[in-house]
């Protein structure tokens, strides 16, 4: 994985989407030019067993046909059944050390809020950390309090090489501010989802990186 993997992390499920196909969003998404995806089958609505698998597999071909890395959130038994690129884990989840052992060299991100957990995943070999929710956001109902930046330029400090994305309630307007405190990229489910022009909206984010 590469830094610029980061660059747009768009993460996905079926009920983000309102009013419009899920698979359709990513698709745009993708042909605008996204640099990697997570799969985040998550809430009340969301799809279980074989509608579950089968969404995830349609993504998967989709990311494969772009070449974008396909991420699973949380689901170490998909990963691995579907031989993901990746998977990405919370505080919550397994303990960093067993996912490591699971899942050999497929990419680890690990969402981290502390520089106590920064460590623990770096010692585990996390490839890339999460760093958020920067901003308030309504995509995830446990969210923790919005942090702001500054937890992300301590640990950019700390580890001026390491991979970092940061999440949480990023949109158009702020993302230059993230990317200033010392982000790869930044991982967004709404600004995408909730676009009116996913292409207009994707060379936005991308442009910032030309600056
Ligand atoms: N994880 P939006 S915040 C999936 O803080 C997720 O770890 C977060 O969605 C974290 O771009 C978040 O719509 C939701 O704010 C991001």
């Amino acid at each position: 994985m590469k830094c610029r993997d980061l660059q747009l992390y768009f993460i996905m499920g079926t009920t983000n989407v309102k009013n419009r196909q899920p698979l359709e969003v990513l698709e745009a998404a993708l042909q605008a030019g996204i640099t990697m995806f997570q799969f985040r089958e998550k809430g009340l609505d969301a799809l279980s067993d074989e509608h579950y698998e089968h969404f995830a597999r349609q993504c998967q071909k989709l990311c494969q046909q772009y070449d974008v890395p396909f991420i699973v959130n949380d689901d170490i038994e998909l990963a691995l059944k579907l031989d993901a690129d990746g998977i990405h884990i919370g505080q919550d989840d397994l303990h960093i050390s067993l996912v490591r052992q699971k899942i050999g060299q497929k990419i680890l991100g690990v969402s981290v809020h502390s520089e106590a957990e920064l460590q623990v995943a770096l010692q585990y070999g996390a490839d890339y950390v999460g760093i958020g929710p920067i901003y308030a956001t309504t995509s995830k109902k446990d969210a923790k309090p919005p942090c702001g930046t500054e937890f992300l330029q301590q640990a950019r400090k700390l580890y001026p090489q390491l991979p970092i994305v940061a999440i949480g309630g990023i949109d158009l307007h702020n993302a230059y501010a993230v990317l200033q405190a010392g982000a790869n990229g930044v991982a967004v489910i709404s600004a995408i989802c909730e676009s009116m022009d996913i292409n207009k909206t994707v060379a936005i984010f991308k442009a910032l990186y030309a600056a």
